[in-house]
């Protein structure tokens, strides 16, 4: 009987019916009693207790490992508790092999000084505790051995430190790959702006990245870091009208009416936080342990660092000004011809927009307030009700916001970035990529959509590269394998975007048509899509909302605003107003569409999505890829709290336990037989080529030798020491030259 087989302090599982089985220790109550003590601390008694439900632990689980392909217990509760216990321990880094699992603090931890960093360096994977400067240094390694380009896909919902980790690998490059340089700095500090334009405070994250990121970092063929690119993905646009509660607009607006001095607030015409719609919507103005005036400065310099002049900063402040005033404009309905109509009240605020965007009053008000368009036969202008005019307003502003942002990541780029010459041939280079996490809130709309196709895709990456095209190459490659099952998103994506009538060419398509409307959106979505299974019909004919079967969960969407969002129109009335402007700022983030002569402002926010994404997995397929998965431990951005709940469901998800399972089974390195021989020929004649220290699973292909992770650990400690050995004998003949030549140089000098 298993109770009776127990003995104080043994660590067992305890299935209690509610989910996952939990870990427990044996323990003696005060009246002489055993009792299981489970990790949340909670008691069972052992009588009550049916011991069907109990299972001994493995001795693994009871401490937990570096590794999770160690793991005696490969279930998802021996998965969940590694992470548990090490979490208690303050140990957040955790590998599947060569993927790090990283579990959010939330405290500083002392484990990222430059000590750290030093110890970290050319080490290989493993040698050391898990870390997420052992990924970085991996890829640094890789990029100079394999001379291939690198990547690391840095996954996890909102608030689980994707970020962090991106800017901890920066941090690691920046200082393994030489002196402080310029350049290095440079890179670095590019960040402070793309968030204080690109971040906002979120109920999920007080620094919450509001658009994704490609950081490609170029090195010379040395090592040293030589310059790098940003690409930028999606910003969200309509937090810049709009908050939802307890939610902040973008950074960088409290950062300037916080930070900037008194006279040029008051040439701007700024006052508090507090005074603008645009900053209130969700009734918060200040973040938490965020302080404002230091970030602004903080901004300030990292703007100098990346060429930004003083000029540059006035003339991006004044946009954002602009923006404050044009957000408090107010619109007055009256009757035209029988018509709702409306004027724009004549504020300061109105007056002070047009004078920063530089344009006259007049021909902004009309702007706001009227539409005009071409007929067959003539030219009319129609005139807008007040909540037409507001939307028109908004999307204005989003759309100086978005351009603007884009400009500063192309400037930031013009900084950054040397493009090869033509001697030079491609350079060597690692990609960190840190987009939104997945995300589900009580109402999501077409900006979720956008965001958990990017989710989806990267998720597909995930999927070929660790399972799907390992196992076709053990298949090629004769391997004798049993074939690992996992959960594929292709269906899911193939419903979103591959199949004929996907739902994003259904969107896209109707925008097309000025007479569509979200309910035709929603019928033609439901006429062929219906019986899937991935995408969910709403529940009847009033019901605006939509479902998607998301890797990551069941999504709903409300269909409302999809295609207005999608079209992202501006008033050509607008633009052509712009052309008047004397700001020279704001005409050349406009510049692409003052160049334009079709008269429509319709870019089509599906299509840039799409095709940014196939660009970077056309980027990416082309990199050794490294996966860092952040894990969020709990909702409340809390040190020490582990929601098991939680935590099981973001693993699962990812796809965590079948990892484990291909990673413990796999051969994620291989080398063909010559890129073998040639690397580790100075191990010929060593111990490690006997087959008695070479015990083991690795593989012979037709074509490639198939090893393990922690094979190519040791292959390479080996190989160091041997070149080192090495390096000492020919020191030592060379000493014993010289020293010779040097008799002899002085013996034939005392001849003579
Ligand atoms: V979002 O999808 O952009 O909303 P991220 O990027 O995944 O999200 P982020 O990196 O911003 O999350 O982390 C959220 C917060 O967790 C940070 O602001 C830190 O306060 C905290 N964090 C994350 N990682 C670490 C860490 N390694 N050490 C200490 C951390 N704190
Ligand atoms: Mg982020």
């Amino acid at each position: 009987m298993v109770i009776l087989s127990l003995s104080l302090g043994d660590f067992v599982w305890v299935d209690t019916g509610t989910g996952v089985p939990i870990g427990a220790e044996v323990k003696v109550t005060d009246t002489g009693q055993i009792q299981l003590l489970d990790d949340e601390g909670k008691e069972h008694k052992l009588k009550k207790t049916n011991e069907k439900s109990i299972r001994p632990m493995h001795p693994t689980s009871v401490k937990g490992v570096d590794d999770m392909i160690r793991l005696g217990d490969l279930n998802e509760a021996g998965l969940l508790r590694n992470l548990l216990v090490r979490h208690k321990e303050g140990i957040i880094y955790t590998y599947t092999g060569s993927i790090l699992v990283a579990v959010n603090p939330y405290q500083l931890l002392p484990i990222y000084t430059i000590e750290h960093v030093h110890m970290y360096t050319d080490r290989r994977l493993g040698e050391l505790p898990p870390h997420v400067f052992s990924i970085a240094d991996s890829c640094f390694f890789n990029m100079r051995r394999n001379r291939k380009n690198q990547c690391c896909v840095i996954s996890g919902e909102s608030g689980a430190g994707k970020t962090e980790s991106t800017k901890l690998m920066l941090q690691f490059l920046a200082a393994v790959s030489g002196q402080r340089s310029w350049i290095e700095q440079q890179v670095l500090e590019a960040n402070p702006i793309l968030e204080a334009f690109g971040n906002a405070k979120t109920i999920r994250n007080d620094n919450s990245s509001r658009f994704g990121k490609y950081i490609d970092i170029n090195f010379t063929k040395g090592g040293a870091i030589e310059g790098a690119r940003i690409e930028q993905y999606l910003l969200e646009k309509s937090r810049v009208c709009r908050q939802a509660p307890d939610e902040r607009n973008y950074h960088v607006f409290y950062y300037m009416l916080m930070g900037m001095s008194a006279e040029k607030k008051k040439i701007l015409s700024l006052g508090n936080a507090a005074e603008y719609k645009y900053l209130t919507m969700g009734n918060c103005t200040s973040c938490e342990g965020r302080d404002d005036v230091k970030e602004y400065a903080h901004f300030q310099s990292a703007l100098k660092i990346l060429t930004f002049t003083e000029n540059d900063l006035w003339e991006i402040s004044k946009l954002l000004a602009a923006i404050l005033h044009l957000g408090n404009v107010d619109f007055e309905a009256t009757i035209v011809d029988n018509l709702e109509a409306c004027n724009v009240h004549t504020s300061t605020n109105f007056k002070m927009a047009s004078e920063l965007l530089e344009v006259d009053p007049k021909a902004l008000g009309k702007g706001l307030t009227q539409r005009s368009f071409q007929t067959a036969r003539e030219h009319v202008t129609k005139s807008l009700t007040s909540a037409q005019a507001m939307d028109g307003r908004d999307a204005f502003v989003k759309g100086i916001y978005g351009r603007l942002f884009i400009w500063i990541v192309e400037k930031i780029n013009s900084a950054i970035y040397k493009p090869p010459d033509e001697e030079n041939e491609a350079k060597q280079s690692i990609g960190l990529l840190d987009i939104f996490g997945f995300e589900n809130f009580s109402k999501n709309s077409f900006e979720q959509l956008c965001i958990n196709f990017a989710n989806e895709q990267l998720q597909q990456f995930f999927v070929k590269h660790v399972f799907k095209l390992e196992q076709d190459e053990y298949a090629r490659e004769n391997i004798v394998w049993k074939h690992i099952d996992y959960q594929d998103n292709q269906r899911t994506l193939d419903v979103l975007a591959s199949k004929s009538m996907n739902l994003l060419s259904l969107i896209d398509e109707e925008s097309n048509f000025p007479k569509a409307t979200d309910a035709t959106l929603l019928q033609k979505m439901n006429q062929y899509h219906e019986k899937g299974g991935i995408y969910l019909p709403p529940k009847n004919n009033y019901e605006t909302q939509f479902g998607i079967e998301h890797f990551a969960g069941k999504v709903f969407y409300d269909s409302q605003g999809f295609l207005e969002k999608n079209r992202d129109t501006l008033s050509s009335d607008l633009i052509k107003m712009l052309e008047k402007s004397t700001n020279k700022l704001l005409k050349q983030v406009f510049c692409n569409d003052l160049k334009s002569t079709s008269g429509t402002f319709y870019h089509s926010t599906i299509l840039i999505t799409i095709t940014s994404l196939d660009s970077l997995m056309k980027t990416l397929t082309a990199c050794q890829p490294y996966f860092i998965r952040c894990i969020k431990p709990n909702d409340f951005k809390k040190p020490m709290l582990f929601d098991r709940e939680l935590c099981m469901r973001q693993l699962r998800y990812s796809g965590m336990m079948e990892t484990i399972r291909i990673r413990k089974a796999g051969y994620p390195v291989r080398y063909t037989f010559d890129e073998f021989l040639t690397r580790y020929r100075v191990l010929l004649r060593t111990s490690i080529c006997d087959p008695k220290t070479v015990k083991g699973d690795w593989k012979t292909g037709k074509t490639k030798i198939f090893l393990k992770d922690h094979h190519d650990t040791m292959l390479e400690v080996e190989r160091i020491k041997q070149l080192n050995v090495k390096a000492l004998l020919i020191q030592k003949v060379l000493r014993g030259y010289k020293y010779r030549k040097e008799f002899l140089r002085k013996r034939s000098a005392a001849i003579v």
